[in-house]
């Protein structure tokens, strides 16, 4: 097929309330929605997924549409796309800019399995030789909270609406006090923390002396490009350390594995140039015994959607940062929400992304003048 069209909405959508970490407290959400539409008049979604600001990572949302707009449209122009892996080798060409060609790979994507009639869980499963579940368990990720009544309601709450595990977010010492606390007072929920780059080695001893059988895993403890000192850390730490800020790639991956700097990794297709990209980490990950799960980044509905897919493959079992689209917004761009049903969101049952944007986000998108 040939991708004919391509059009870019940014949107804002606010939060129900600020979300804390260490990198920002986001209030409001800015994204950008992307339509291709292929020479059969099919059209594939994705969502550009960098943040505002250059702190979670370096793209922002006008950086990625401007190399979107310069370098990845030209390079769609007239090429032929028989899988979707191949528009990931087209725009691999690319230094960085992972969250750029993650929105427009994963449109691809998203088109591809249109066309097959398939959902992309199939497509994905399919993919990787494997099966996948309708139903999936999900955890909830809770921002930093200044005070132990504050954190416990949101522990209270997160269970009382049926989360699998919960990941609460530091960003000081103090922090780390509240979330010790919590942890003892929950004997059988699982948790772990996410420290959004919080710390530097020093914190070695705090983070030795908080290891619980119900802690299943710190993230990100240290600087984003760090793997030599997380891999000193993970010697001096129980528990399983994850990396998320540190991991833009496949080589990324094999950096932390050879270096011991963590036994986990967070995958998000966005961060790491879309699902071609995931695939091939998830398939490392199984075969070096590295623990990896879907991650997310407050995604609205079509993100969301993909990390669901992700999510579902057979093997992929740890929980993810997936919770139900009412948690951070009250009006989501697609036409249906994604519920928690005991613990669980189901995966959409139509074909591709499987869900659709609401008449007024379509209008308005197809509005916009190709970039094609
Ligand atoms: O570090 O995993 C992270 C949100 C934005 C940016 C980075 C992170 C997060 C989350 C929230 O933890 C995950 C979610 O519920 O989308
Ligand atoms: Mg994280």
């Amino acid at each position: 097929m040939k991708i004919i069209k391509m059009h870019l909405l940014p949107i804002k959508l606010q939060l129900k309330r600020p979300f804390i970490s260490n990198h920002e407290t986001v209030s409001q959400r800015e994204i950008t929605i992307i339509g291709l539409k292929n020479d059969a008049g099919i059209w594939g979604y994705g969502e550009l997924e960098a943040f505002s600001a250059p702190y979670y990572t370096a793209e922002t949302q006008k950086t990625a549409r401007s190399i979107i707009r310069d370098i990845v449209s030209p390079l769609l122009k007239n090429t032929r796309i028989i899988q979707p892996e191949d528009i990931t080798s087209i725009l691999s060409v690319i230094a960085g800019n992972q969250m750029a060609k993650a929105a427009v790979e994963t449109a691809v994507w998203d088109l591809f399995a249109k066309t097959q009639k398939q959902t992309l869980a199939a497509l994905i499963a399919e993919k990787m030789n494997t099966t996948y579940h309708q139903n999936i368990p999900v955890g909830i990720s809770i921002g930093a909270k200044s005070s132990f009544a504050e954190l416990e309601k949101s522990v209270v709450s997160a269970i009382s609406q049926g989360y699998q595990r919960i990941k609460i977010k530091v960003i000081s010492i103090e922090g780390l006090n509240l979330i010790k606390k919590v942890i003892q007072k929950f004997p059988d929920l699982t948790f772990m923390i996410d420290a959004n780059s919080s710390f530097n080695l020093s914190i070695a001893p705090k983070l030795a002396e908080i290891s619980a059988p119900n802690l299943v895993m710190i993230e990100q403890p240290l600087r984003t490009t760090d793997f030599v000192e997380h891999s000193r850390l993970q010697l001096e730490c129980k528990t399983r350390l994850c990396l998320d800020e540190n991991i833009f790639s496949l080589d990324d991956v094999k950096t932390a594995y050879r270096l011991k700097s963590a036994r986990a990794i967070n995958l998000k297709s966005s961060r790491v140039g879309g699902i071609t990209n995931a695939l091939a980490i998830i398939s490392f990950c199984w075969t070096h015994d590295l623990l990896v799960w879907c991650g997310g980044m407050l995604e609205a509905g079509i993100g969301r959607a993909t990390n669901l897919a992700l999510a579902s493959l057979t093997g992929l079992n740890f929980p993810g940062d997936i919770s139900a689209s009412s948690r951070y917004y009250s009006k989501d761009i697609i036409t249906s929400d994604f519920i928690l049903t005991n613990g669980k969101i189901s995966l959409p049952a139509k074909p591709g992304i499987g869900v659709s944007l609401t008449p007024a986000y379509q209008k308005a998108l197809k509005n916009t003048i190709s970039l094609l």
